[in-house]
């Protein structure tokens, strides 16, 4: 009997314009034959009927006397699952042998069971968006906006700040008697390396600016290193005889506290974490996506209720100089449509939350609005979330901060390769959270758009803090917050190829929102 995956079904049944319940698809792919039962379905199912419901396939398998056939092994992706290491291997393998190192006995799929593989209760669900910035642009591009989004940085970070130290502003220390102890929260607007090898800071507030100077054999020097500019500190220091500068004695971050105690769910319910889908490039691994798409349908994925999607949906036009080569659907619409049209294999009940990134159809100044309603209307059908990057969304109470991940590559580019690569890239986020916001240094890659207020603080301490651009998977916790950056759903580009980038393509982090312990699926 040929086997018939869920996806398959899902994808006849999108071609022929339904959606449809998980579990109806789950039931038509355990039928004795799939094809017929499908076909059945579709002329029993009322005319006006935009989504296939479990009872219509039931009506149909219930008239057949064999309903209770066996179910082949519906999917042909592998799949290894592994328990959190900040560096998954997982296996590979094209067929049925798949493998599975997680502790849970029970086969990755069974055959047999129809009404019980993927049964789930949308009325245990909790989703809640925070901080979604769309439709709240204020921003005239004007000079002034600019100010006012950074005095609003200095402001609410230094908040986090100015409790710690004995602060003044600069103006005032500038007056104060040489050999003074002072302190100060302020902007990084400067960091040069003097003559002689020590670090001059230069640090900006309100009232003006003031250097501080890190000497090369303080224990602080090695903190130098990790500053970029515009993010916010503190620092003590004593002030040299003509006052003209002060000597660093500490210097503090806005930071996560290490006694952050994240939430969890509270039952055993999981999240897909991905992004950089990039569908109309050449590249997109349309059977990666299609086998994880499939395995979603499977038993082994019922937990999965949530799939986040951190930008990058589609590949876009004029992104990067010679893109156009590479591109396998040039008109941007288009591209939109293809994605709908992927997004249609995910099982209907998974709710999707999804922000924009670079390549997609918004604005590139970060923060990025929603898609508009053109491409909302385009992409309805599985009627996602769509907020802007970044947003924060809290799944039965544990908080999530999506960010598309821009500024990884000025981290990147800006710290030390031990502090942060492309290898590691959850080490780079670990400096985001340390400074409390998302892309803090302006100029460079990340473009920033005038604001009255500074939508890129992380204000409140996210759960996890979930990111993509870089394409490379990797997860970590910093100050028990999780970090994942996702990998991509995108083969190596010419242009990565030129520069050594070797994508991680084609992996799903889940995680378990219970426990908040993670597992890579491979789909490529
Ligand atoms: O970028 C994916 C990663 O690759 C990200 O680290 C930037 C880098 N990248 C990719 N293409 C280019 C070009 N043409 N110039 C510079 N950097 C690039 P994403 O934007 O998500 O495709
Ligand atoms: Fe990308
Ligand atoms: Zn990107």
């Amino acid at each position: 009997m040929p086997l018939e995956a869920p996806a398959r079904i899902v994808s006849e049944l999108t071609t022929r314009g339904y959606n449809a319940e998980r579990e109806a698809v789950t039931q038509l792919a355990a039928a004795p034959n799939p094809t017929a039962a499908l076909e059945r379905v579709l002329e029993e199912v009322p005319d006006d009927a935009l989504v296939v419901r479990t009872d219509h396939v039931q009506a149909v398998l219930s008239t057949n006397e064999s309903a209770d056939s066996t179910r082949g092994d519906a999917v042909g992706a592998s799949s290894a699952s592994e328990s959190a290491d900040p560096t998954p291997s997982v296996s590979t393998g094209a067929d049925s042998a798949r493998t599975s190192k997680s502790i849970d006995p029970s086969p990755v799929e069974t055959g047999g069971s129809t009404a019980a593989a993927r049964s789930v209760d949308p009325s245990k669900r909790s989703l809640e968006i925070v901080g979604d910035m769309t439709g709240q642009s204020t921003g005239t591009g004007e000079y002034g906006d600019f100010v006012s989004v950074f005095r609003d940085r200095l402001d609410r970070l230094g908040a986090k700040l100015r409790a710690r130290i004995n602060h003044r502003p600069a103006s005032a220390i500038q007056s104060m008697p040489g050999g003074s102890e002072a302190g100060m929260v302020g902007l990084v607007n400067d960091i040069r390396s003097t003559a002689s090898g020590h670090w001059l800071i230069e640090l900006e507030d309100a009232t003006g600016t003031f250097p501080w100077l890190v000497m090369k054999d303080r224990e602080y020097v090695d903190l130098v290193d990790e500053l970029l500019c515009d993010e916010v500190l503190a620092m003590e220091g004593t002030l040299a005889d003509d006052s003209g500068i002060a000597f660093v004695d500490s210097m503090y971050f806005p930071d996560v506290p290490r006694t952050h105690e994240p939430s969890t769910a509270d039952r055993h319910v999981q999240a897909a974490l991905i992004s950089d889908v990039h569908v109309g490039s050449e590249e997109f691994m349309v059977d990666a996506w299609n086998a994880f798409a499939e395995w979603l349908h499977t038993e082994q994925a019922q937990h999965v209720e949530y799939m986040l999607l951190a930008g990058d949906m589609v590949e876009g036009v004029g992104v990067y100089p010679n893109q156009d080569d590479e591109l396998d659907i040039v008109d941007i619409y288009e591209q939109y449509e293809a994605f709908s049209e992927h997004l249609k294999k995910v099982p209907g009940d998974i709710e999707i939350v999804m922000i924009p990134g670079n390549h997609d159809a918004v604005r590139l100044a970060e923060p990025q609005p929603g898609f508009d309603e053109e491409l909302r209307e385009i992409m309805s059908a599985h009627d996602p979330r769509i907020v802007s990057n970044p947003s924060m969304v809290t799944l039965e109470g544990v908080s999530v901060l999506m960010y598309h991940g821009v500024s990884l590559d000025e981290v990147i580019a800006e710290l030390p390769e031990e502090k942060a690569s492309y290898d590691e890239p959850h080490k780079a986020m670990y400096h985001l959270l340390k400074k409390r916001h998302v892309a803090p240094q302006f100029g460079g890659h990340t473009r920033l758009a005038p604001e009255e207020k500074d939508y890129l603080i992380i204000d409140e301490v996210p759960d996890i803090f979930h990111t993509g651009h870089v394409h490379k998977l990797g997860f970590g916790k910093y100050h028990n917050v999780l970090a994942i950056n996702s990998g991509c759903w995108q083969a190596q580009t010419d242009f990565q190829k030129s520069v050594n980038i070797d994508p991680d393509a084609g992996f799903a982090p889940i995680v378990d929102l219970n426990t908040l312990d993670v597992t890579v699926q491979k789909f490529s």
